[in-house]
C-alpha cells in the first residue's frame, strides 16, 4: 500500500511530467510557453485519466469474468464538485503530480481551481449519490450510476443588493476532461402516441404501443475511483437528440427555426437540472427527464446482463437497481414493460423479477416533494405505462381488500392512484409497491416512514421498509478538504486510520491533553484564517479568525430554519448594544445556501440576511464583536473550504421534518460542534459523540405535531419572550430595510400568527443553546475537548459503512472486507 508521504520514485516522476507535456501538445495543441493554466488543467487531468482507465478496464474485465452482481444506483442527480484532487489522491498519485507539476513550472493549487463545480444536483440527495459512488468504488462492487448530462447544472447564484439572482451555469464550456463520449452506446426512448390490444394467430391479446415521438439517448462515462485506486466504475450519463437532427425539406423553405424545432424539444431533456421545490405547474418536461433516463438506463443494463449471462430470468440474481427518491419510480413500470412487451415473460413472473431487482430510497416526508402527476398528462406522455400501472394497481388493490376487507378508505390511501385533488400517479406509492425494500436515510426518518407517509402501505408489505443512515467519504470531507486535520489525525491513530475509521476512536486518549488541544486549536485557526481571507476578497467584509465561526450552509428552506438563525441574530445584535462593554464572545454568522428560483419566501430570507449584514456589519458601537457573512453561489468547492473552518454547527430544521442531513456530518467530523434539534442523522450524533459534547435545543417531533395541531398563531410564546418581541418588531419595522419599510413584514406576520416552522415557538429554547454555546467557548480547553471527541466519535457516518449496509441487506453483494482494526 502507498503511503501518501511515500518518497517519490524519480522514473514515475519523470513519466508524468512527460505524460502531461504530451497531453499539452497532443490533445490541447499547445506549447509549454503559450499554455493556460486552464491548458495545464485540462493536460493534468487527461494524463491522470489514462491511468484511471486502465485501471477501469481491469476492473470491468474483472467482474464480466467472475459473472459478478452488479449493481444500478438511479439519480437524477450527481452533485460531484470537482474530481481532480479527489481522483489524484484515491489513486494515490496527488504528491507525485503535485512534484511534477512543480518541477514544470505551475501549481497544483492553481490547477485545481480551474475546474468548474460539476453541480448536477440540488442539495444533499444530489451529494449522497456522489459520495455513494466514491464508497461503491472503494469497496469494489461492480456499480453504475446512471443520470442525466444536464448541459447546465444547479443555477449560479449571484447576490445582487441582497437579492439572489440565477444565472446558468455552463460548466461544460471548457470540455469536460473526466468523460468519455460514447457514441455507439445509444438507446431510442419513445413518448406519447397509443396502445392497441392485438390478438396473434394464437387467439393471445398482447399490448402494442405505437409512440408518437422519439428521442435518442447517447451515453456518457465518467470514471469514479475508489479509495486506493484499486476498482474504478462508472458514472454513465446520458444526453438527449433528435433521430434526424434536421428537416432538411423545412431547411430549405427557409423556415430555419421549423427545421431544428424538434431537435430543440428533444435537446430540452438534458438542458437543465430540475429545480428543486418547483411548482407544480409545467412539469411535463420533468416527467420526460425521468422517464427518459430510467428507459435508456433500463435498455443499457438489460443489455449488459444479456451480454455477460444471456438470460433475462435471472436478471434479478445479477442487477440490483437503486431508486434515489421517486424520481426514478417509473422503473418500476419500464421495467414490466420490456420485460413483459420486449422479452415476452408472463405478467406475474414480470413482476417477481421487477420487485426482486428494484429497492427504493426515500429521502423525504414533505408532502410537496413526493411526485404525484395528473392522469391526462401521464397518459399523454407515457400511455403503456399507464396501462401497466393500473394492471399493478388492480392486483395491489386485490391483496388490500384480502388484508383488510371492505375497508373503503385503507383502499383508498394505498392504492397508485390518489382520487383526491384530481386524479393523480403515486410515484412514492409505486416505487414502494415495485421494491423489495424500501429504506428511510436515519432512523428518525424511517421510523417516521412507518408511521406517517407509509403507514398503510408498511401495514400491507410488512418488513420492507429498513433504515440505512445517511453517511460521507472521509476521502474528499476529511483528507482532502483539511489536511492540517489530517496530518494531526494521522500522529495519532497512524496511516492506518486512511483505510479504517475507526481508528479515529484513538483520538479520544488525547482530547485532553493540552499539547495535543493546542494542535487541534492551531488546525482550526489556519483553516479560519484560510476563510476570513476567502470572505474578505468576496465580500469585502474583515473578520477576525479568533472568533467563533458559527456557520449554517445548506439549501434554503424555510423547514431549514435560517429564520431562527437569522431572529436569534437580531437578538443578539440588540442584546450587544444594549451592553457593548458586556465581555461577549466575538462571532462571525456564516450563512450560504441556495433558493429555489421559484421559492418566493426562501428568496426574501436571503434579502433579510443580507440586510440584517448590512446593519450589522457596519454598527460600530457594537465594536465587532458580530459579524453576518452571506456567501454567494453555495457549492461542493465552497463547502470544501467553510467546513473544515467552523466552530459551530447550525442543524436546526424543525424536528420530523429533515429526513437526515449529511452537512451535519461533514462539520462534526472536521471538529464543529452541532448546535441541533432532535432531527434526522443529528439523533445519532448525539448518540455517538455524547449529549455533552452537542447542544439540542427545541421541541421533539410529537411535540411539534401536538402543538400543530392546536393552531399556529405564536402570540403566546411571543408575549413571553421580549426578546423575540423585539427582534420581531425591528423586522417590521424596517430596522434592516429603511428603503421599504414594509419588506418584511410577511416574515413578521408569519412569525406572529402562521409559526408552522415553529421558529417561534422554538425561539427561546435556541437562543438559551445559544448562551450556552457562548459560555462553553469561553471554556476554551472544554471546547477543544468537545470538538475533539466529535472527529473521535465520527468514523460510523463513513459512506463506507452505509453502502457496506445497503450491499448485504438490500443488494445482496460481495465487499471487499473491512480493515481489521490492529491493537492499540
Ligand atoms: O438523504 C440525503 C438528503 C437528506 O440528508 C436530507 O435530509 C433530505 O432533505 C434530502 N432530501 C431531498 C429530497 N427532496 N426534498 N426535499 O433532497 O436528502
Amino acid at each position: 500500500k502507498s503511503s501518501q508521504s511515500a518518497p517519490l520514485d524519480e522514473l514515475a516522476l519523470a513519466e508524468i511530467k512527460s505524460a502531461i507535456l504530451a497531453k499539452l501538445t497532443l490533445a490541447i495543441g499547445k506549447e509549454a510557453a503559450h499554455a493556460t493554466k486552464h491548458d495545464w488543467y485540462k493536460a493534468s487531468a487527461l494524463a491522470l485519466r489514462d491511468r484511471i482507465v486502465h485501471r477501469w478496464l481491469v476492473s470491468e474485465k474483472e467482474s464480466y469474468d467472475a459473472g459478478r452482481k452488479r449493481v444500478y444506483y438511479l439519480s437524477l442527480e450527481f452533485l460531484i464538485g470537482r474530481l481532480f484532487t479527489d481522483s489524484l489522491n484515491n489513486m494515490g498519485l496527488l504528491a507525485q503530480f503535485d512534484a511534477a507539476l512543480g518541477d514544470l513550472g505551475v501549481g497544483l493549487n492553481d490547477l485545481r481551481k480551474c475546474e468548474p463545480d460539476a453541480a448536477l444536483g440540488n442539495g444533499g440527495l444530489g451529494r449522497l449519490a456522489a459520495c455513494f459512488m466514491e464508497s461503491m468504488a472503494t469497496l469494489e462492487i461492480p456499480a453504475y450510476g446512471y443520470g442525466i448530462r444536464y448541459d447546465y447544472g444547479l443555477f449560479r447564484q449571484i447576490i445582487n443588493h441582497g437579492w439572489q439572482q440565477e444565472f446558468p451555469d455552463e460548466w461544460l464550456s471548457f470540455g469536460n476532461p473526466w468523460e468519455l463520449q460514447r457514441p455507439e452506446v445509444v438507446y431510442q426512448v419513445k413518448f406519447g402516441g397509443h396502445v392497441d390490444q392485438v390478438t396473434d394467430a394464437k387467439g393471445y391479446t398482447r399490448a402494442v404501443w405505437t409512440p408518437g415521438e422519439t428521442v435518442q439517448a447517447i451515453a456518457y462515462d465518467t470514471p469514479i475511483v475508489g479509495w486506493r485506486g484499486e476498482h474504478v466504475n462508472a458514472l454513465r450519463l446520458w444526453s438527449a437528440r433528435a433521430p434526424d437532427p434536421l428537416l432538411i425539406d423545412v431547411f430549405n423553405t427557409g423556415d430555419y427555426l421549423g427545421a431544428t424545432a424538434h431537435e430543440a424539444r428533444a435537446e430540452a431533456i438534458c438542458k437543465f437540472l430540475y429545480p428543486n421545490d418547483e411548482s407544480p405547474a409545467g412539469r411535463e418536461l420533468r416527467l420526460r427527464q425521468e422517464y427518459f433516463f430510467v428507459s435508456a438506463s433500463l435498455q443499457d443494463l438489460i443489455k449488459r446482463h444479456l451480454d455477460s449471462d444471456g438470460q433475462i430470468r435471472n436478471l434479478a440474481k445479477k442487477a440490483a437497481i437503486q431508486l434515489n427518491d421517486t424520481h426514478p419510480s417509473l422503473a418500476v413500470a419500464e421495467l414490466m414493460r420490456l420485460l413483459v412487451d420486449v422479452h415476452g415473460l408472463r405478467w406475474d413472473d414480470a413482476w417477481q423479477i421487477t420487485v426482486a431487482t428494484l429497492s427504493y430510497t426515500n429521502h423525504t416526508l414533505l408532502p410537496e416533494a413526493l411526485e404525484t402527476w395528473p392522469l391526462d398528462l401521464f397518459q399523454r406522455t407515457l400511455p403503456r405505462h399507464l396501462e401497466i400501472i393500473y394492471r399493478i394497481n388492480e392486483v395491489h388493490l386485490g391483496l388490500a381488500e384480502a388484508r383488510s376487507p371492505g375497508d373503503i378508505e385503507f383502499r383508498a390511501s394505498v392504492s397508485l392512484i390518489d382520487e383526491k385533488a384530481g386524479r393523480r400517479v403515486r410515484m412514492g406509492h409505486l416505487a414502494f409497491i415495485g421494491s423489495h425494500r424500501v429504506n428511510g436515510v436515519s432512523a428518525m426518518h424511517s421510523d417516521l416512514m412507518k408511521e406517517t407517509v407509509f403507514h398503510d402501505l408498511n401495514f400491507l408489505y410488512p418488513g420492507r421498509i429498513t433504515n440505512k443512515t445517511n453517511g460521507i467519504t472521509f476521502r474528499r470531507w476529511l483528507t482532502l478538504a483539511n489536511p492540517g486535520l489530517t496530518e494531526l489525525v494521522r500522529s495519532v491513530a497512524g496511516d492506518e486510520v486512511l483505510d479504517d475509521p475507526t481508528r479515529l476512536e484513538r483520538l479520544e486518549a488525547f482530547a485532553g491533553d493540552s499539547a495535543f488541544q493546542q494542535q487541534f486549536r492551531s488546525v482550526k485557526h489556519r483553516n479560519k484564517v484560510a476563510l476570513a481571507r476567502l470572505i474578505g476578497e468576496r465580500n469585502n467584509i474583515r473578520i477576525d479568525p479568533s472568533a467563533l465561526f458559527d456557520v449554517q450552509i445548506k439549501r434554503i428552506h424555510e423547514y431549514k430554519r435560517q429564520l431562527l438563525n437569522v431572529l436569534e441574530t437580531i437578538a443578539l445584535y440588540q442584546a450587544i448594544k444594549d451592553e457593548p462593554n458586556r465581555d461577549w464572545v466575538p462571532r462571525v454568522k456564516i450563512f450560504a445556501g441556495k433558493a429555489a428560483a421559484s421559492y418566493r419566501y426562501a428568496k426574501l430570507i436571503i434579502k433579510l440576511i443580507n440586510d440584517v449584514a448590512e446593519v450589522v456589519n457596519n454598527d460600530a458601537s457594537i465594536g465587532g464583536k458580530l459579524k453576518v457573512v452571506f456567501l454567494a453561489d453555495y457549492n461542493v468547492s465552497l463547502a470544501e473550504v467553510i467546513i473544515p473552518a467552523a466552530d459551530l454547527s447550525e442543524q436546526i430544521s424543525t424536528a420530523g421534518m429533515e429526513a437526515s442531513g449529511t452537512g451535519n456530518m461533514k462539520l462534526a467530523l472536521n471538529g464543529a460542534l452541532t448546535i441541533g434539534t432532535l432531527d434526522g442523522a443529528n439523533i445519532e450524533i448525539r448518540d455517538l459523540v455524547g449529549p455533552k459534547n452537542i447542544a439540542i435545543f427545541g421541541m421533539e417531533a410529537l411535540e411539534v405535531v401536538a402543538r400543530r395541531a392546536q393552531g399556529l398563531d405564536a402570540t403566546d410564546v411571543i408575549n413571553r419572550s421580549p426578546q423575540l418581541a423585539n427582534a420581531i418588531r425591528a423586522i417590521d419595522s424596517g430596522v434592516f430595510s429603511p428603503d421599504d419599510r414594509a419588506r418584511f413584514a410577511s416574515v413578521a406576520h408569519a412569525l406572529r400568527h402562521l409559526d408552522h416552522y415553529m421558529v417561534s415557538a422554538d425561539f427561546d429554547s435556541y437562543y438559551e443553546a445559544q448562551r450556552g454555546i457562548d459560555a462553553r467557548w469561553r471554556a476554551g480547553s472544554a471546547w477543544t475537548r468537545a470538538g475533539i471527541l466529535n472527529v473521535a466519535r465520527m468514523a460510523w457516518f463513513s459512506s463506507d459503512r452505509t453502502i457496506r449496509e445497503y450491499a448485504e441487506e438490500i443488494w445482496n453483494v460481495p465487499t471487499k472486507p473491512a480493515t481489521q482494526p490492529s491493537p492499540a
